[in-house]
C-alpha cells in the first residue's frame, strides 16, 4: 500500500499513538484503521461542444484503503448541470454535485485509481471544477486543466490496471510501414508495390458519444491485440456531430488521424452523413471539412477520405454530382489519396432501393483513384446482396467502409454463420472492411460490453462482446501484405 507522509496523516499517526498510550496497545490498532488516512488527486477532463459536455473524472486513492466512497466538487458556473452518469450516483444540489461509488467500484486500494464520468449541460461557460473532496477530505494533487477547449483536449483514461498482454510490430512492420501511399490499381486496392492488399478493421461509433473510447490503451489494443489494419475514424455530421462544432470535430478527427498514424493504422475519415440522406444538404459542410482535413494531412501516407457515410432516398446521379464537387477540394489539398464514395440505398450499391450496381458501372464518378462503398448488416443482408458485391466486384473498386455482424438497427442477434460468409467473400475479393463499431456501445454491434471504455483495460476477450471476439479472432489473422 502507498502510504504518503502529509500533514493529515501524521496528524491522525499521533492521534493514535496518543490513545496506545492511554489506553493500551489492544486498543490503538482498532482506532487507527477507523480512522484511515485519506488523500486523493482527482483529474477532471471535458469534451464540450454548444450547450453539452462529457466529463472523465479519474479518481486516484492516496490515502489508505476505503469501502465505498463519495466524491464532492461545485460547479464553477450555475448553468451547469450532471446529466447521465456512469460508473456511479451523482445528486446535484444547486451548483454542488456528489458521485457516490456503486457496489463494483466502492473499494479503492491505496494508490488504485478508478474513473467515472457524466453527460452535462451547460448555458454560460463550462469551466472545470477547481477542488474536489473524497469523503470529505480535500484532494490533493487535483489536476483540473482550466476551460477546455470544445473537443480539442481529449478525455484522458486511466492507465489500465492489468497491462495488456499486447505486442506492439516492430518498426517497419506495421501496415502502414509496409504498404505506404495507397492507391487504386484496376478494380482492387493497391499498396505502394502496385499490388493488390485487403485492409481489415474496425470503425469507432460516434465520436460525439463515444470520445472516451478512442484514447492510448483503446488503439495500442487495435494495433497490437487485433493487429487490425485500419480505423474508420466515425464523424457524425448530424444528432450532435460535425455540425454543432466544426473546428472541435476537425481537430478530433486530426487526431485521430495522428494516432492511429503512430500506430502504424490507416485512418479512414467517414463524413458521416446518415439522416438526411440527401448528401447535397452537407455540400457546404463537406467541403469545409474536407479542405482541412486534406490539407492538414496531405504529407501523412495513412489516410483515405470517405465523403458520404450512406446516402439514402437520393439517386446515383445526386450522389455523383456530390462527389464531383467535393473530391476536388480533396485533390486540390491532398492530390494522391484514395476517395470512397458512398451508393445509393445506405450504400448498398442500389440494392437497398431496389437498384443494383449497373448505375455505378454504367455511369461512373468522372475523378481517379476512387472506391465506392459497400455496407451491410449480416443478420439482414444475405445472398442477394452478396451475388451483387460479387457481380460489382469485377466491375469496381468496392471498400466494404461500414458493416455489422447483427441486424441493420445495430443491434440483434450477432448472425455468425452470415457474417463467415461475407467475411469469406470479402478474404477472397480482397475488399477491404471496417467493422462497426470498436465501442462499448450497448448494442449487440459493439465489440465491447458495456462500461469498458471507462475501465481502461481494452486488450483480451475478457472485455468483448460476442461480435467482438468473432470479429478479433477474424481480424488478427496474418495479413501476409506483399512486400515487393
Ligand atoms: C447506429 C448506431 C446507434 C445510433 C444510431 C444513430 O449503432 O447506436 O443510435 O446509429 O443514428 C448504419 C449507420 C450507423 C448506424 C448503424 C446501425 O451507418 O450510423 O449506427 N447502421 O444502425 N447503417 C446501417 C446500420
Amino acid at each position: 500500500m502507498q502510504k504518503i507522509p502529509r500533514p493529515t496523516r501524521r496528524h491522525l499517526l499521533a492521534a493514535g499513538a496518543a490513545a496506545a498510550l492511554t489506553i493500551g496497545a489492544s486498543a490503538f490498532l482498532p482506532v487507527a484503521n477507523a480512522m484511515a488516512a485519506p488523500g486523493c488527486a482527482v483529474t477532471y477532463t471535458t469534451t464540450s461542444w454548444t450547450g453539452g459536455f462529457t466529463a472523465n473524472i479519474t479518481i486516484k486513492n492516496l490515502g489508505d484503503a476505503v469501502n465505498g466512497w463519495t466524491l464532492g466538487f461545485s460547479f464553477p458556473d450555475a448553468g451547469q448541470r450532471v446529466g447521465q452518469g456512469w460508473s456511479a450516483t451523482y445528486q446535484q444540489s444547486g451548483q454542488s454535485v456528489t458521485a457516490q461509488s456503486l457496489s463494483w467500484n466502492g473499494s479503492l486500494a491505496g494508490g488504485a485509481s478508478t474513473t467515472i464520468g457524466f453527460n452535462g449541460t451547460w448555458t454560460g461557460s463550462n469551466p472545470a471544477p477547481t477542488s474536489f473532496t473524497l469523503n470529505g477530505t480535500t484532494c490533493i494533487g487535483a489536476t483540473t486543466p482550466a476551460t477546455p477547449p470544445p473537443t480539442t483536449t481529449p478525455p484522458t483514461t486511466p492507465p489500465p490496471t492489468t497491462p495488456p498482454p499486447t505486442t506492439p510490430l516492430p518498426t517497419g512492420q506495421t501496415p502502414v510501414a509496409i504498404n505506404g501511399q495507397l492507391r487504386v490499381c484496376g478494380v482492387n486496392l493497391c499498396n505502394q508495390y502496385g499490388r493488390p492488399i485487403q485492409l481489415r478493421g474496425m470503425s469507432t461509433h460516434g465520436l460525439q458519444w463515444f470520445a472516451q473510447c478512442y484514447d492510448d490503451a483503446s488503439l495500442d489494443a487495435l494495433a497490437t491485440d487485433w493487429h487490425a489494419d485500419l480505423l474508420r475514424i466515425s464523424m457524425y455530421v448530424q444528432e450532435g456531430g460535425y455540425e454543432t462544432n466544426p473546428s472541435g470535430f476537425t481537430d478530433r478527427v486530426n487526431t485521430l488521424v495522428d494516432e492511429a498514424g503512430e500506430r502504424g493504422l490507416y485512418a479512414l475519415i467517414d463524413f458521416h452523413t446518415l439522416t438526411p440522406g440527401d448528401p447535397m444538404y452537407n455540400l457546404d459542410r463537406a467541403k469545409t471539412f474536407f479542405a482541412a482535413v486534406a490539407a492538414r494531412n496531405a504529407n501523412r501516407t495513412n489516410v483515405i477520405y470517405e465523403i458520404a457515410n450512406e446516402p439514402n432516398g437520393v439517386s446515383w446521379q445526386t450522389i455523383k454530382n456530390y462527389a464531383e464537387q467535393v473530391i476536388p477540394v480533396i485533390r486540390a489539398n491532398d492530390p494522391d489519396a484514395i476517395v470512397v464514395v458512398g451508393t445509393r440505398g445506405w450504400s448498398s450499391l442500389g440494392v437497398s432501393e431496389g437498384g443494383n450496381s449497373t448505375e455505378v458501372i454504367n455511369n461512373p464518378v468522372n475523378a481517379s483513384n476512387v472506391m465506392y462503398a459497400f455496407h451491410f448488416y449480416a443478420a439482414s443482408h444475405k445472398d442477394n446482396y452478396r451475388a451483387e458485391v460479387e457481380r460489382a466486384a469485377a466491375r469496381l473498386p468496392l471498400f466494404v467502409t461500414e458493416f455489422g455482424t447483427v441486424t441493420y438497427t445495430g443491434g440483434g442477434a450477432v448472425d455468425a454463420g452470415s457474417s463467415t460468409t461475407w467475411l469469406d467473400l470479402l478474404d477472397r475479393l480482397k475488399i477491404s472492411y471496417a467493422n462497426w463499431t470498436y465501442s462499448d456501445a450497448d448494442e449487440a454491434s459493439a465489440a465491447f460490453r458495456p462500461g469498458t471504455c471507462y475501465g481502461g483495460t481494452y486488450a483480451g476477450t475478457g472485455v468483448l462482446t460476442e461480435s467482438g471476439v468473432f470479429m478479433r479472432n477474424r481480424i488478427r489473422t496474418p495479413d501476409n501484405f506483399p512486400t515487393s
